[in-house]
């Protein structure tokens, strides 16, 4: 029978922990018996899942723009969290939809501030652990918006096709380190992703998952757990999904 890893190896740092695909992960982990180090800003959230998961959770209040921070929670992380062999790079947003001519630049500078600062912040802080250890794996959270753009995704979807190239760039540099490196791509998936993007706008949030059954943080924490325990010669570069409605757009031709 073919051997998949034993999840009560895996001492799992999932940042965006609190909600969502972050927090689903948080759940699969833990309930296959992994410690997790759960990071995110909200404490209340944080201690909510403490209390679910006792003491296989530790918690982290950080906000993954500051480095600084992130570098002093990683490295004040006790006995036996400090031996994580998994970091959940997932924390991120998107800001508004309006087109890039329209756009609040602090909409622009937080999405790149979260999604590749912050997640560099994440991996820049625990790599060298994983390396020394010789054992661990990065799993980044792009988006298929990295891949194909769509009107108003602009810095959105530059910053997780960021997150694809530098995925590929960490592997080239780490490949035979005993670190795994997987870029997981979610498309559409029911978290809080749109009520953030359209600032408290709950109607507007829920059309966007109207008439479709929308993956679910659930779904995406399955493809990071089967990636994480799969046997560790097997690397795992990409998995990109889809809601099973969602398609490509065509490309367009504005004429006159
Ligand atoms: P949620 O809004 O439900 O979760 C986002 C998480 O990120 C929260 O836990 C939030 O925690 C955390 N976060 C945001 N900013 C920061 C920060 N500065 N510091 C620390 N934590 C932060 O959305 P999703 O679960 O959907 O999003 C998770 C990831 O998945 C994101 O990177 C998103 O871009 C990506 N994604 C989502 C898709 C979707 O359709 N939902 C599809 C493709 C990718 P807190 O507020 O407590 O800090
Ligand atoms: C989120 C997916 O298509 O809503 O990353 O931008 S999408």
């Amino acid at each position: 029978m073919y051997q998949m890893l034993d999840p009560k190896t895996l001492t799992v740092l999932v940042t965006g922990g609190t909600s969502g695909i972050g927090a689903a992960a948080v759940r699969r982990f833990a309930g296959a018996g992994a410690r997790v180090i759960v990071a995110g800003r909200r404490a209340e959230r944080l201690k909510a899942l403490a209390d679910e998961f006792g003491d296989r959770i530790h918690t982290l209040e950080l906000d993954v723009r500051d480095w600084d921070a992130t570098q002093a929670a990683v490295a004040a992380l006790p006995a036996p969290f400090a031996s994580y062999n998994v970091v959940f790079a997932n924390a991120g947003l998107a800001l508004g939809l309006e087109p890039a001519h329209e756009v609040r630049m602090e909409d622009w500078d937080a999405m790149v501030d979260t999604n590749i600062k912050g997640l560099l912040h994440t991996v820049r802080a625990t790599l060298p652990g994983m390396i020394a250890r010789k054992e661990g794996h990065v799993v980044l959270t792009g988006s298929i918006a990295g891949d194909y753009p769509y009107p108003g995704g602009n810095t959105y979807g530059g910053s997780k096709a960021f997150v694809k190239q530098f995925s590929l760039g960490l592997w080239a540099d780490i490949a035979g380190s005993g670190v795994r490196v997987t870029n997981i791509e979610p498309g559409l998936t029911e978290t809080e992703f749109s009520l953030v993007r359209f600032k408290g706008d709950a109607a507007r949030a829920d059309k966007i998952y109207e008439g479709v059954a929308p993956m679910t943080g659930e779904d995406i924490a399955e493809q990071v757990f089967f990636a994480c325990t799969l046997p560790r010669h097997v690397n795992i570069n990409r998995i990109q999904a889809m809601q099973s409605h969602q398609g490509f757009g065509p490309l367009t031709v504005k004429r006159g």
